[in-house]
């Protein structure tokens, strides 16, 4: 049952008020941000021009360098007085992406995180262990916020002290786990560590986002901790966790909730627009945001649209699972290649544990790309013959052969307990 009816309303309802929010947007930020202002005038486009949805190509886009230039409030549209919340996303390089809401936004994100759990299948009857960090990161407050909203129950644990998790998780019997695919994978080991068989935890889903989850890595955690597990989306630029989700129904696609947040995809080099269902990286615009309107924000994650409708009965357009960014691309002698490849192929052999690091070098100006993958617990190949599988599988499914490949022990690789997993390691 969706949570709000606009979620299975006929889609000239929902292009209605697409439609009439663009229209809004563009007013708010021509308005009041310099920024939008400058670039909508040299594009020699007024919000005047922008009357439907179908405009919308005609707007300039936003990248994650205007956030680093406008730092900290050059976006913003709003005075401060009218702030209520503001979060920041950090990369790994520069200046972090400062967001801010009003009073209305943070409604709008609640009520944009209680669909997405409803979706999920969580009811008010449901505890939701929220193992998402809490701070600048959107994820703890967003899962926080969207549960309350919904009537569930929210445990406030946070991620890391996996101890703590087990026990809470254990006593308070928790039916609803909220984090990082890889973190859930840790939780299901650390129990295993303590003679606890992961799969008598008394959750039933995990809703994994803010990190990139394959269709093997899925299955893992489905299995050994014998969950449904659900693939939440979202970003800080846009609003944080909530922009899109899975529906428990039929787990295939992600709902975007389109009337909040407007999705395009486009071909990453030339930025036009791609055909429906084909691949290409996703660009949003916030439909319903005051303090920080986004127009076509240029996001760097790779996926297509569905406008099918689906089992379950919502009529908002899904998207594809994301498994790569667009700046992830890994160029080999000519091969081009993303990490969620090369993941997709060597957990589906037996033996590979879900734990793998990239690492690139330059050596004599080539790159060199060194490839490490943990051998499973109970694997019955030795290393050396698991080895040589996983090579004769990368280059039979991928053409790819990494420069060094190397087998190591069980637990070698190191694990992430708070914040996003890294898998690939840039030394050049
Ligand atoms: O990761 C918000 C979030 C929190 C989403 C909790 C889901 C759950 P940022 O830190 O700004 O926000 O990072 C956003 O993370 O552009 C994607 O590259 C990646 N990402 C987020 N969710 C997924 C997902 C949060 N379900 C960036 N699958 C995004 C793949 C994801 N990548």
């Amino acid at each position: 049952m969706p949570y709000n009816e606009i979620e299975a309303a006929d889609r000239s309802e929902i292009r209605e008020r697409q439609n009439e929010r663009l229209r809004e947007t563009v007013r708010n930020a021509y308005e009041n941000v310099p920024f939008y202002r400058e670039q909508m005038d040299e594009m020699g486009v007024g919000p005047a021009d922008i009357e439907t949805i179908e405009d919308i190509t005609k707007l300039p886009t936003t990248t994650k360098e205007d956030f680093r230039d406008e730092y900290p409030d050059g976006l913003f549209a709003v005075d401060h007085s009218e702030v209520r919340r503001i979060h920041a996303s950090s990369g790994t390089t520069g200046k972090p992406k400062i967001v801010a809401y009003t009073e209305d936004d943070l409604d709008v994100w609640k009520e944009a995180m209680a669909r997405s759990l409803a979706a999920a299948g969580v009811t008010e009857d449901d505890l939701v262990q929220n193992a998402y960090g809490y701070g600048l990161f959107t994820g703890g407050a967003g899962l926080q916020q969207g549960a309350e909203t919904l009537g569930a129950a929210l445990l406030p644990i946070g991620g890391g002290d996996t101890e703590k998790q087990l026990e809470m998780m254990t006593d308070l019997g928790s039916d609803a786990l909220a984090c990082t695919p890889s973190y859930s994978l840790y939780i299901a080991e650390h129990a295993e560590e303590q003679g606890i068989d992961p799969r008598d935890l008394p959750v039933s889903t995990v809703i994994f986002g803010a990190e990139p989850c394959t269709d093997p890595m899925r299955e893992e955690i489905e299995r050994r901790l014998d969950v449904n597990g659900i693939d939440l989306y979202g970003l800080s630029e846009i609003v944080g966790p909530g922009v899109s989700i899975e529906c428990h129904e039929a787990q295939d696609g992600l709902h975007v909730w389109e009337d909040r947040f407007y999705p395009e995809v486009v071909d990453p080099a030339t930025g036009e627009p791609v055909e429906e269902g084909e691949e290409g990286e996703l660009v949003l615009t916030t439909l319903n945001k005051d303090a920080l309107p986004v127009l076509r924000y240029r996001t760097g994650d790779m996926t297509s649209l569905n406008y099918e409708e689906c089992e379950c009965g919502r009529t908002m357009v899904r998207m594809d699972n994301v498994t790569g960014r667009s700046d992830d691309l890994l160029i080999v002698r000519g091969i081009n290649l993303y990490p969620s490849q090369i993941e997709d192929t060597i957990l589906e052999i037996d033996d590979v544990a879900p734990h793998y690091r990239i690492d690139l070098y330059e050596q004599d100006n080539l790159d060199v790309i060194e490839l490490t993958v943990e051998q499973a617990e109970d694997a019955e190949r030795g290393k050396d013959q698991l080895q040589e599988v996983v090579a004769d599988r990368l280059d039979s499914v991928l053409a790819f052969t990494p420069d060094s490949l190397e087998i190591v022990d069980p637990g070698a690789i190191a694990r992430t307990e708070v914040g996003k997993v890294q898998r690939v390691y840039d030394h050049r």
